[in-house]
């Protein structure tokens, strides 16, 4: 079996942790049998500074044939964040249709939580974070810039589809489980959107009796992630809202260098993308110590989503063993002084 998988790099330590990812390739595709075909595109800031766009106009047609996306990071320091965010990333989300962002959050063993009492296993949950619309959607505008009195409008965009399909598969994940659904809103506030949201998560709660429901305010989530994480299985939430927990989802369970993510174009019909919930780290770029886990991590979904899941399952194992090794080698975010390089070269003699 042949998969052809596009590789993004982009910014920062991207390139870095991107690279650490294909001798990982190499190995597990060698003992699983089949090929692993990857294709790098040196899209990014260097190429917006260069060019003037961070992808060529046809960026969407090029990759739309491969069978997944592996993305490193975006964010330059000489580049606004929010061209970086929007004329890459978020262009590849909306435009396959990857509505679905799973971010699991997982205190491996080994591994200390800044969170006091927690040890390995204690905090186990999955972010579903709705990734096409919500808070992102480009909708706005500036008026009368310069005369002291500008407007700024930014709208956020709920659709009963696009609300419908990360409710459902937040419930589907809590059924496979044999978990519950934790539903973020800030509906005190947000009468609209957010209300709207809840009575969806209200309509899809019905079929599913089995599965229970909590519903929390944002704000309150945020401090219960710190206060009771251990509580939490399956959270839903918006676009925004995902992307903020899931960075305290990160930072709980010991760094932001062990978070995957996956986001899913449920359909089939383009490419899911696979990358670190990390950025592009601009104050550690060269150093050689990233860590390269969480992209390692991001691919062994990558490989589940094709359906290689006893390669998924051998790089998951495999980082487990790692880190529960107190003599393998880390890199400085969790505590040790270790090169991405030594990381990746004790992982393989673990797959
Ligand atoms: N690894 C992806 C990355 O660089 N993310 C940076 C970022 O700012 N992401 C925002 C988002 O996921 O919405």
């Amino acid at each position: 079996m042949v998969h052809e998988v596009a590789s993004i790099p982009g910014d920062g330590i991207g390139p870095e942790v991107i690279d650490a990812v294909q001798p990982v390739f190499d190995d597990v595709s060698e003992r699983f049998g089949f090929h692993l075909e990857l294709v790098r595109y040196d899209w990014g800031s260097e190429r917006y500074l260069e060019s003037g766009s961070m992808m060529p106009d046809d960026g969407l047609d090029e990759l739309a044939g491969y069978d997944a996306i592996l993305l490193g990071a975006v964010g330059h320091p000489d580049v606004p964040d929010h061209v970086t965010l929007n004329n890459l990333l978020l262009p590849i989300r909306k435009g396959f249709d990857q509505a679905i962002c799973k971010r699991p959050a997982i205190l491996f063993d080994g591994v200390e939580s800044p969170l006091e009492g927690y040890n390995g296993g204690d905090i186990d949950f999955v972010v579903y974070r709705e990734n096409t619309e919500g808070e992102y959607a480009d909708m706005g505008g500036q008026e009368h810039p310069g005369h002291g009195h500008e407007v700024a409008v930014q709208s956020a965009v709920f659709t009963r589809t696009g609300t419908e399909r990360i409710v459902r598969a937040a419930f589907e994940a809590a059924t496979e489980r044999e978990g519950r659904v934790t539903s973020i809103t800030k509906s005190n506030a947000q009468a609209h959107s957010m209300v709207f949201w809840d009575q969806i998560v209200e309509d899809v709660s019905a079929e599913y009796p089995d599965v229970t429901v909590e519903r929390l305010l944002v704000d309150a989530a945020s401090m219960d992630f710190i206060r009771r994480p251990e509580e939490f299985d399956i959270v839903v939430a918006s676009n925004l809202f995902g992307d903020i927990l899931t960075d305290i989802g990160a930072i709980i369970t010991g760094s932001m260098g062990l978070a995957p993510s996956a986001n899913i174009n449920v359909s089939g019909e383009y490419p899911s993308m696979f990358e670190p919930v990390h950025g592009s780290a601009p104050d550690i770029v060269g150093d050689g110590v990233a860590n390269p886990l969480a992209t390692i991590l991001s691919a062994a979904m990558l490989f589940d989503h094709l359906g290689e899941t006893e390669a998924g399952d051998a790089v998951w194992s495999a980082v487990t063993d790692q880190l529960a090794d107190s003599d393998a080698p880390r890199t400085p975010d969790l505590g040790g002084s270790a090169a991405t390089a030594q990381v990746v070269a004790d992982l393989r003699t673990r797959l």
